[in-house]
């Protein structure tokens, strides 16, 4: 795949493949949940009515033309942001967009239900607490576990990554390491890990993406994804995102957001009608909260 880039490099052709799409599964939960094992992540094209994502896009972006941040009637970032003027409480704003209705019908929709109760075999239940990223240059997440922000209580739970509008590999969208879900090493040492309690450990893996896949003689895979698609994993596989590279200001939308069997006890940070979020600080301490003007320009 030509057009990736990690932390302002490019990624040769042989170091980037395809996900591979589980959507024919879909109706098949017994090799659905096969292929999870075997890949590590299920890519679901079309899973999702483009439609009801592409609504929920417009959702979001109106709220960011609001505060100056798109262009009006557009999805292409004006460069500049007067959400800290207009918006003083930048948490409660980011919470407001992340609960809008339209969002939370495609991230909490039946169609997303009816696929996890799928992969658990089991009634499951989505968290609240949304990840809600808005991609513009100069914003990338850097490759991580899961495991250490949510498995509190348990571990059975799987990230679920929705491109809210197309998300091309120019616009940095989510990128897994092939096979890291059986990086024995690197799993054995999550055991136990809290971002929080482990005050003196970081999520960063001290290397990015790229250097990651070399060093393990292994792959990033990513893809052109489209409104409609999804992609799932469980907290043992590491993923992070491609840098947005495209000058044509078109903002990358996303959404993750973390599922789990009804049954089992659910870490009150991330359930409820007004959730903490990791820290404590509720929706002011994601990347998202903070005005899109902030890292634009630095690569
Ligand atoms: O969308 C991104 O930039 C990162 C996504 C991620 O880390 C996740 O879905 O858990
Ligand atoms: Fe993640």
């Amino acid at each position: 795949m030509r057009g990736c880039v990690v932390k302002g490099r490019p990624v040769p052709e042989s170091l980037v493949g395809e996900l591979r799409d589980s959507a024919s599964l879909l109706d098949a939960p017994v090799e659905l949940r096969r292929r999870l094992q075997e890949d590590g992540y299920l890519f679901l094209r079309g899973a999702l009515d483009r439609d009801k994502v592409l609504a929920a896009r417009r959702e979001v972006l109106a709220r960011l033309e609001a505060v100056g941040e798109i262009a009006p009637g557009s999805d292409i970032f004006t460069g500049r942001s007067e959400r800290k003027a207009k918006e003083p409480d930048l948490g409660r704003f980011w919470r407001s967009v992340s609960e809008g209705p339209r969002l939370r019908a495609t991230t909490h929709g039946a169609a997303v239900e009816r696929i996890l109760g799928a992969v658990a075999d089991e009634p499951v239940r989505g968290m609240d607490y949304v990840f809600l990223r808005v991609g513009v240059p100069g914003r990338a997440t850097g490759v991580h576990f899961d495991y250490p922000f949510f498995t509190r209580l348990h571990d059975r739970v799987w990230t679920v990554w929705t491109p809210i509008g197309d998300v091309p590999v120019s616009r940095g969208p989510v990128v897994v390491v092939e096979n890291s879900h059986r990086f024995k090493d690197l799993i054995d040492d999550l055991v136990g890990f809290d971002i929080v309690r482990d005050t003196h450990r970081k999520a960063d893996l001290g290397m990015d993406a790229m250097e990651l896949a070399q060093a393990r003689g292994t792959r990033l895979l990513t893809a052109d994804f489209r409104a409609g698609d999804v992609v799932l994993f469980g907290m043992y596989l590491a993923h992070g995102s491609l840098d947005h590279h495209d000058d044509s200001g078109v903002v990358r939308v996303s959404t993750d957001v973390r599922w789990q069997p009804a049954r089992l006890p659910t870490d009150p940070r991330y359930f409820g009608d007004n959730p903490t979020g990791t820290t404590g600080a509720g929706y002011a301490e994601l990347n998202g909260a903070k005005p899109l003007d902030v890292n634009w320009h630095v690569r």
